[in-house]
């Protein structure tokens, strides 16, 4: 099964950036940059990886951040994550953005976009790997600080496919944010969200009845609500999954329990995705590798799995048809 894995080609749809930086290469930023870490080294550091909620992870993730400076590192951060696409036999990527955690800290907006675009271009043309990039809202800063920051992005609209919505749903609805996906939606952006990783099902109603998401991230939670689970399957509304994220952080206790086969096998079109490959141990392959042994599923399982994310994905048709 793991050789099958391996060569099943896939398509990533929730990853982070910011949670692809791996301890070496923080460190090798933080030597760069000139910056102390708050660990004597990376064992250290990795050894402070356990947690026991999406906010105890947030708070390290926030932290790693802070080592990215200039163009140059956010290239080398991407770069870094498409080798894991190509090892992993990834051929088109969505990768999330965090441009808040970034020009909080002083950082431009210009600097963040052009470092990552640059490295989308040397993908496209050095490993044959597409990609789309997905602007996130930190959800725990306020409305105007999201319209800010779509203001922001006007000048790289067309680098943009997508806007999201992530970090701590508990005490942050989809609600807050209506005003601002609407903005983007008449800009002609795509929509995502997170929703339903820890918060309930009604956030995942929320972010398709208000927010109006071409898809949700994690969705987990649906389990919850029959009828939700019945609307998700009749409108083929796809649910970004990520099985490692979701034991590490605790959603689910074991791989074991995971609802991943359940809903695939209602027909929902769920996805396999790394989310903070860096923070929850493992990529694309691992993650597939996981859910595979818990759940035993089968070669066609995990064919309908890689086929529902070209499905999903925001790929040109002929992109979407040239890989499926
Ligand atoms: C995230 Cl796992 C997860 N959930 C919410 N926001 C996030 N940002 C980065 N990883
Ligand atoms: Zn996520």
């Amino acid at each position: 099964m793991k050789r099958f894995i391996q060569q099943l080609p896939k398509v990533e749809l929730h990853l982070h950036i910011e949670g692809s930086l791996e301890p070496e290469l923080m460190f090798e930023l933080a030597k760069r940059n000139g910056i102390s870490l708050p660990y004597a080294s990376v064992e250290q550091l990795k050894q402070a990886y356990q947690f026991d909620s999406l906010q105890s992870f947030l708070d390290l993730y926030y932290q790693g951040a802070q080592v990215l400076l200039n163009e140059q590192d956010f290239f080398d951060l991407t770069m870094a994550y498409f080798k894991r696409c190509q090892a992993n036999n990834v051929v088109h990527c969505e990768i999330m953005f965090d441009p808040q955690t970034h020009t909080a800290r002083g950082v431009d907006f210009a600097t963040v976009i052009n470092g990552i675009h640059k490295a989308q271009q040397q993908a496209l043309t050095q490993f044959n790997i597409s990609s789309e990039l997905i602007m996130c809202f930190l959800r725990h800063l306020d409305e105007a600080d999201a319209i800010n920051t779509l203001d922001q992005a006007q000048p790289y609209k067309p680098l943009i496919k997508a806007v999201g919505l992530d970090s701590s749903e508990m005490g942050h609805p989809p609600q807050k944010f209506e005003r601002v996906f609407a903005l983007a939606k008449a800009q002609g952006y795509r929509l995502v969200a997170h929703a339903g990783e820890e918060g309930p099902a009604q956030n995942i109603w929320d972010s398709i009845e208000l927010l109006k998401v071409d898809r949700i991230d994690h969705g987990v939670r649906a389990s919850d609500d029959e009828r939700l689970m019945d609307y998700l399957q009749s409108q083929q509304m796809p649910l970004t999954v990520c099985p490692l994220s979701n034991t590490k952080l605790k959603v689910f206790e074991h791989m074991a329990q995971h609802n991943i086969l359940t809903m695939l096998q209602k027909g929902i079109c769920v996805t396999v995705n790394s989310d903070d490959p860096a923070y929850f141990g493992g990529y694309m392959n691992d993650n597939f590798e996981a859910i595979a042994d818990a759940l035993a599923m089968t070669r066609e399982n995990l064919i309908q799995l890689s086929h529902n994310a070209v499905d999903a994905s925001f790929a040109s048709d002929e992109r979407k048809h040239a890989i499926k």
